[in-house]
């Protein structure tokens, strides 16, 4: 059998990580997960038990991945693509504990970025986020807009975003950046208080118990399923683009109010709703402009929210 193409993903126990991992699978890689299990899971890799197409290899980025590596190359040859995902997923803890943010997210990259230079890995794609913009006054919020993060998140995003660029100018390392918005889907853990707030409302609706809305819940986000932010990685780990950014979101926003009344709905109704006050430095509203997505990745995020809830209920 021909040697299959190698393509690593860090933080590829996760919740958008595991995903990546069955697309890339079904897409006819090799893959290979660095993770360090903090917030992965092997549970979320059970269905590839026994698969001779996942190697996983317990590494945290932050302490460089150069050596996690080296077995798994000198058994399939050398890495092609990269989709680096790990990372100190809460905006929250970042605020915290700065610094942990800094050597995680940003430091992390810059591990993975100095492995693609030294191996000649043909594509990095890089999970950035939509906290780089910060607040913005006009939306849809699109890739142009000035860059504003308000959170140590959102700065370590962006010198990440950075570091891509100067890769792929300095070193001819092709990169994407992906700035996510809010995704959800199944295997998003619901467990932390700053997990994603469907995760958190489909936890509690299914069970019968109250659901809670921070402030009026007239704030609105930007919700992509899952499985279309996996398009648009495959895509971007794929393709030619080179120092390309891209929002990948639906262009649609819904505000939390009607966010919790469509997740109790879908349980039976069983549920209330309450209020407790609202967080403070959040934003208000979120919207993605989509046509760089579309015009650059081929990709429309077009999963209806009711499906995607009813996927992620199941
Ligand atoms: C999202 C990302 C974050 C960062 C940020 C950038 C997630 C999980 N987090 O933060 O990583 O990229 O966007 O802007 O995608 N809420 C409730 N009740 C709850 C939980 C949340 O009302 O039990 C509200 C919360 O106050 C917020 C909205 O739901 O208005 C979404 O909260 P979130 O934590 O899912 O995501 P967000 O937008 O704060």
């Amino acid at each position: 059998m021909a040697r299959l193409p190698l393509a690593v993903v860090t933080g590829g126990a996760g919740f958008i990580g595991s995903h990546t991992v069955d697309a890339l699978i079904a897409a006819g890689y090799r893959v290979c997960v660095l993770d360090d299990f903090r917030t992965g899971k092997r549970a979320n890799l059970a269905q590839h038990a026994g698969s001779d197409k996942l190697e996983i290899v317990m590494c945290d980025v932050s302490h460089g991945i150069f050596a996690a590596l080296a077995p798994v190359t000198a058994q399939h040859g050398p890495v092609e693509r990269i989709v680096h995902l790990a990372a100190q997923v809460s905006v929250v803890a970042s605020v915290a504990n700065p610094l942990v943010d800094m050597a995680v997210n940003y430091g992390g990259t810059l591990h993975v970025l100095e492995y693609a230079r030294a191996h000649g890995v043909k594509k990095v794609a890089f999970a950035s986020s939509a906290a780089v913009y910060g607040d913005v006054a006009t939306l849809p919020v699109a890739e142009e807009t000035p860059t504003q993060p308000v959170s140590p998140y959102g700065i370590d995003k962006l010198a990440s975003e950075y570091a891509l660029d100067y890769y792929a100018s300095v070193h001819g390392v092709a990169t994407t950046a992906l700035r996510f918005f809010n995704v959800y889907g199944p295997r998003q853990d619901p467990s932390s208080p700053y997990s994603g707030v469907i995760s958190i409302f489909a936890d509690r609706a299914k069970a019968g118990r109250p659901l809670t809305i921070f402030g009026d819940g007239l704030q609105t986000r930007d919700f992509v399923y899952v499985g279309d932010v996996v398009r648009a990685i495959v895509a971007a780990v794929s393709d030619g683009n080179s120092r390309l950014v891209a929002n990948v979101g639906t262009g649609n926003e819904i505000t939390v109010l009607e966010l919790a009344r469509t997740v109790v709905d879908l349980c039976g109704g069983k549920s209330t709703i309450d209020h407790a006050p609202a967080r403070s430095g959040e934003i208000l509203k979120s919207r993605a402009r989509v046509d760089r997505l579309r015009d650059q990745l081929g990709v429309v995020a077009e999963t209806k929210l009711v499906d995607g809830l009813r996927a992620t209920l199941a």
